[in-house]
């Protein structure tokens, strides 16, 4: 229930988005800095990427104990995670757990995505318009719309005369897709099309994967978790803190100091065997050179090309899942479970898409080059215009009327990810040049939101209007981006997303900051330090 008064219209800040990065952004402005606040929020209810992934199998990637608020003891040994990595619908109960704890949905308007924003430089302010035409004014704006929240549907030729069904995982209906006596084709094997294609297997009379490019995984070992696990990771809170913010990128587990060259090929394949076991994302934390070092990843790579040359008995498709062109780890590493083992199913078909392209789609289901496939139901797996799309879908003007849709023409420009030149008062939260999806998320959100709390604090007491990114810095900090992502192996690896490859004629620029969590905060921590001097201050 809505208990905004509609008369009130003007705030001091409006936070766009009800997900983990918007519901702490409330609590550190509204109960911290006494600020007058609205979140804005499309979904009917919190939960953000949560609200939307509803699709089968959807599960987090981070380990539960690790995937929670970290700011409040209280509501660390309050909340009990169930499984080793929690489903969708247990990080709905979740955050409508913090949303009751800290009462935040009496400043949360539900059904209202944003259409525009845009600075009023005679006033210093923020309008920000909704797709019901409700009108706002606020002193800041703060976008918390997550990084992968705009779905991307391929163009593909005849979608539209396709008489069955289809979904964006993305965008998963409420109450489900029945899938019973189905023929169901979907395409796209990243994170997402692996944690569904099993559950998906399992329910229809019959799956049919087009796969374009072949992606490695490591199984994920979901399990219940004990009594004995629950109770040590609520007493060794501080303990899991303190490593989640020491962690390259956020997660539960240290990246091991040696190296391949460092062990022979027995030590090596024992170690790769207990890691294969022991299963989620810290298979790539086995040695420190696999993101790095070519040679290296090529020992991580073989492994679990081998591995599923072991599983999966159809030789074909064996053949075409194991063709991976990239090293691993070199895209987001999806985790699964049972995905190769799926393919021994006798109700499966796995269609390379390299080899077979789609040529369209028509009343009946896909056709490829070569054949044609009968279908009920499409799932689109297919991601999203990552980074850059969800606060280009706001249209955002700022200073000059500058569209933030020009400005970004050839790739995004920010200063430390969280502010854009010429877009005064104006916060990204996660935004393009932050850690964010390479980390685990809930501790890149707590980051920016604390930075940005303080950054706020620290105007208010020293009574500034304005704060604004400078462009040489922005211009220094893309730099900055692209040299510690070069000493990575990540912008070899042409078709990802990170670099905007999934989208066509989306600038090839690789979005996410690379240096790890650590280091970045230890920048902004500076720039905080240094009294934000590095910004505009008016
Ligand atoms: O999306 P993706 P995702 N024709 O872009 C294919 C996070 N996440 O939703 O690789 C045919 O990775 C595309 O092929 P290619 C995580 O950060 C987290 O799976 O571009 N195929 C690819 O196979 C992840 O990285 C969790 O050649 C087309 C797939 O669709 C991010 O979300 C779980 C195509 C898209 O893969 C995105 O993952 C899941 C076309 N026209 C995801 N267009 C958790 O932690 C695209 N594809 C829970």
């Amino acid at each position: 229930m809505n208990h905004i008064h509609s008369s009130t219209k003007e705030y001091d800040a409006i936070i766009v988005g009800a997900g983990f990065s918007g519901l702490y952004q409330l609590i550190c402005l509204r109960d911290q800095l006494g600020l007058n606040c609205l979140v804005l929020e499309t979904g009917d209810d919190v939960g953000g990427t949560w609200y939307w992934n509803r699709y089968p199998g959807a599960r987090c990637d981070t380990e539960s104990h690790a995937y929670s608020y970290y700011f409040s003891d209280e509501l660390l040994k309050e909340w009990t995670w169930s499984e080793r990595y929690p489903g969708h619908a247990e990080i709905r109960k979740y955050m409508n757990f913090v949303a009751d704890k800290f009462d935040l949905k009496k400043n949360i308007l539900f059904k209202q995505k944003v259409t525009s924003a845009k600075f009023i430089e005679d006033n210093n302010n923020w309008n920000v318009i909704t797709n019901a035409n409700n009108h706002f004014k606020s002193k800041f704006l703060i976008t918390a719309v997550g990084c992968l929240s705009n779905t991307n549907i391929p163009k593909i030729k005849g979608l539209e005369d396709f008489k069955g069904n289809y979904f964006h995982t993305g965008n998963w209906p409420k109450d489900g897709v029945s899938f019973a006596e189905k023929s169901v084709g979907q395409i796209g094997t990243g994170s997402t099309g692996i944690q569904a294609v099993p559950v998906i297997a399992a329910e229809a009379k019959h799956l049919t994967v087009f796969q374009r490019t072949a992606n490695y995984s490591i199984p994920a070992r979901n399990k219940p978790l004990t009594e004995d696990f629950k109770n040590h990771a609520k007493e060794n809170f501080q303990f899991y803190k303190d490593l989640l913010k020491r962690t390259p990128n956020g997660h539960p587990f240290e990246i091991s100091d040696r190296l391949v060259s460092d062990v022979n090929e027995e030590e090596m394949n024992d170690i790769y065997e207990k890691a294969w076991e022991k299963g989620g994302l810290q298979f790539r934390g086995s040695f420190n050179d696999l993101v790095t070092n070519i040679e290296a990843n090529k020992t991580a790579s073989d492994f679990i090309k081998n591995k599923i040359n072991e599983i999966v008995l159809n030789k074909k498709f064996a053949s075409i899942l194991s063709d991976i062109d990239h090293p691993y780890a070199g895209k987001r590493p999806p985790i699964d479970s049972n995905y190769f083992e799926t393919y021994n199913r006798d109700n499966i078909n796995l269609i390379d898409l390299r080899s077979d392209p789609i040529k369209c789609i028509n009343k009946n289901g896909i056709e490829t080059e070569k054949n044609h496939f009968n279908l009920d139901i499409i799932v689109f797996a297919t991601g999203y215009d990552a980074m850059t799309g969800p606060l280009l879908n706001m249209n955002i003007s700022g200073k000059n009327n500058l569209k933030l849709e020009n400005v970004w023409k050839e790739g995004p420009k920010t200063f430390l990810g969280l502010q854009i030149p010429g877009f005064p008062n104006l916060f990204t939260v996660t935004g393009p040049g932050s850690p964010s999806v390479l980390t685990n998320m809930p501790m890149a959100i707590e980051q920016h939101v604390e930075w940005i709390r303080d950054c706020i604090s620290f105007m208010i007491k020293k009574e500034y209007t304005t704060i604004e990114a400078r462009s040489n810095l922005a211009e220094k900090w893309g730099q900055e981006v692209n040299t510690v992502a070069n000493k990575t192996l990540l912008p070899t690896v042409k078709h990802s997303w990170y670099l905007g490859a999934n989208i066509p004629g989306k600038p090839r620029v690789f979005m996410p900051y690379a240096g790890g969590l650590p280091r970045y905060s230890k920048i902004c921590d500076e720039v905080k330090k240094n009294d934000f001097e590095d910004f505009i201050l008016a």
